[in-house]
């Protein structure tokens, strides 16, 4: 068993992308600047939103945080976007999810400008990613299969089964593992909480992506051996033995499944580093772009 260490690799790509910016500044261009919203008080929210601000320190970008209350309008944080949208020192921006639920996600979503859309969540986005366009591409989707590329793995006519049909990760992550490309060239099976038998699905992959959010769900019968795992999930489940009360766990009985796994992702430390260095590469590829 080998691990995936997204930690390692993503501090890897961080430092890549800041010689990047070092080049640019030397070359008398801008620094990428990227913005983020956050509306409310959410506590992963916060986390998540904090450690992109903080990366994008490291390497270099200018980073400006829009926090908004909890209470604002649809039409309030509509008008952020288009003012976002117009801001021509912004090479991109996210709006942290989820947003509260009197907010139509969709339609913010749809509002924001595809060429600022570091998150890649726009459909113009997902549109141009599937049909093998230049795109932004998703953080967490794209950070798997960096990962797999950095590590040497060959998908190539393997046999993968990804589990759960989320818009963020497990839709676009099945769309790009069955691309033309390496790597690629998968042959896609994506399941979801009404697949029967799943266990007979995944018993038969060569790689498993989960992105479900079931904590410890996929155990070690469920797998063969020599398979490729890549736990998506983190779940937040409360511990007392912990010094935050909680403590994260993935998708995946880890001490069960990582003694049949040639390959496999920890949680923490697996995707979820790359996800933050994956928005940071999309938002030097829209700082790139804009300048032709
Ligand atoms: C790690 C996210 C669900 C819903 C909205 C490092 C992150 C997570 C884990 C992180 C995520 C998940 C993010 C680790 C961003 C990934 O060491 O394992 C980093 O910050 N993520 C998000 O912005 O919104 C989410 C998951």
């Amino acid at each position: 068993m080998e691990l995936l260490d997204g930690k390692k690799l993503s501090q890897q790509i961080k430092e890549e992308i800041k010689l990047a910016v070092i080049a640019r500044k030397d070359n008398g261009l801008k620094v990428p600047h990227l913005a983020a919203v956050l509306v409310g008080n959410d506590g992963a929210s916060l986390t998540y939103v904090g450690s992109k601000v903080r990366s994008c320190e490291q390497v270099g970008f200018k980073s400006t945080l829009i926090r908004l209350e909890d209470s604002i309008s649809q039409e309030a944080l509509l008008s952020k976007i288009k003012a976002l949208n117009s801001d021509l020192t912004l090479d991109g921006y996210i709006v942290q999810l989820p947003l509260p639920k009197h907010i139509d996600e969709e339609k913010i979503l749809m509002a924001i400008d595809p060429n600022k859309d570091v998150d890649g969540f726009h459909p113009a986005n997902f549109g141009r990613m599937a049909l093998d366009m230049e795109s932004f591409i998703p953080a967490t989707p794209f950070g798997i299969m960096e990962m797999l590329k950095r590590y040497r793995l060959d998908i190539s006519g393997k046999h993968c089964v990804v589990i759960g049909r989320s818009h963020i990760v497990g839709r676009p992550i099945s769309i790009l593992m069955s691309q033309k490309g390496n790597p690629g060239n998968a042959t896609v099976t994506l399941a979801h909480s009404r697949t029967n038998n799943l266990e007979k699905l995944t018993q038969k992959a060569d790689i498993i992506i989960s992105a479900l959010g079931i904590p410890e769900f996929l155990k070690g019968d469920m797998v063969k051996e020599g398979v490729i795992i890549i736990d998506v999930g983190i779940t937040r489940v409360a511990d007392e033995n912990y010094p935050k009360g909680y403590v994260i766990k993935g998708d995946v009985d880890f001490k069960d499944v990582a003694l049949k796994s040639s390959y496999i992702t920890p949680v923490p430390g697996g995707v979820g580093p790359m996800t933050i260095a994956m928005l940071l590469k999309n938002t030097l590829l829209s700082c790139e772009r804009r300048a032709n």
